[in-house]
């Protein structure tokens, strides 16, 4: 078919280092509390984990991103931002950032526009979409390290493929959602299989 391809690329946890960066702040503000490594993550939200550990621990994980300078300090993911240039430059493509903010808002929305502004350019806000509901957001490909995305529309147009992180990576193999285990995995090879 001769159809364009609609990219949907998440943020956090795909181009932009959100655990590696919490982990780092959080060590740094709370030098004398328990925290939890990369390698023992598991689950997606974060703030769940911490509590489980010791129950205040979730606020002070909370306070850790709604923190002026957490989103736009956050590092490059290997490789993403250069995917992401490649894939908005392939004929036929085009490629959008679905991420959404958190609800306390004073920095997060802000910093998110500015990380774009900061690794795909000024040109690049044009493709950012800032949604709570990704299920509304039409599109072929929903590249998103969050196992379960769901909300309104129980039958959103594209297909999740779940991107490894170190929440997921434990999961057993589901028959039905495909992977990207990294940057490095074959991306070309799956946005070529959803253009047939
Ligand atoms: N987030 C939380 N709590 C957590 C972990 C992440 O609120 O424990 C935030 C960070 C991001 C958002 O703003 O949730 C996740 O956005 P997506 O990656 O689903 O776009």
């Amino acid at each position: 078919s001769n159809k364009r391809l609609r990219v949907l690329v998440d943020m956090d946890g795909v181009i932009a280092d959100f655990e590696g960066g919490f982990l780092k702040k959080y060590r740094a503000r709370y030098p004398n509390e328990p925290y939890i490594t990369l390698e023992d993550r598991r689950g997606f939200w974060v703030s769940t984990q911490y509590g489980q550990l010791r129950s205040d621990l979730c606020e002070k994980a909370i306070s850790i991103w709604e923190s002026k300078d957490f989103f736009i300090e956050l590092e490059p993911l290997p490789g993403g931002v250069e995917a992401v240039k490649e894939m908005s430059k392939m004929e036929n493509t085009d490629v959008f950032i679905c991420t959404s903010p958190i609800k306390h808002y004073c920095h997060c929305p802000y910093e998110k526009y500015a990380w774009i502004e900061k690794h795909l350019g000024y040109d690049f806000l044009e493709h950012v979409i800032l949604t709570r509901d990704k299920t509304v957001v039409s599109g072929d490909i929903l590249i998103d390290d969050k196992p379960d995305i769901q909300g309104v529309e129980p039958n959103p147009s594209w297909e999740h493929v779940l991107f490894t992180a170190c929440h997921n990576k434990h999961l057993p193999p589901s028959p039905t959602q495909r992977r990207l285990l990294s940057w490095a995995d074959d991306w070309r090879g799956i946005l070529e299989s959803k253009r047939h």
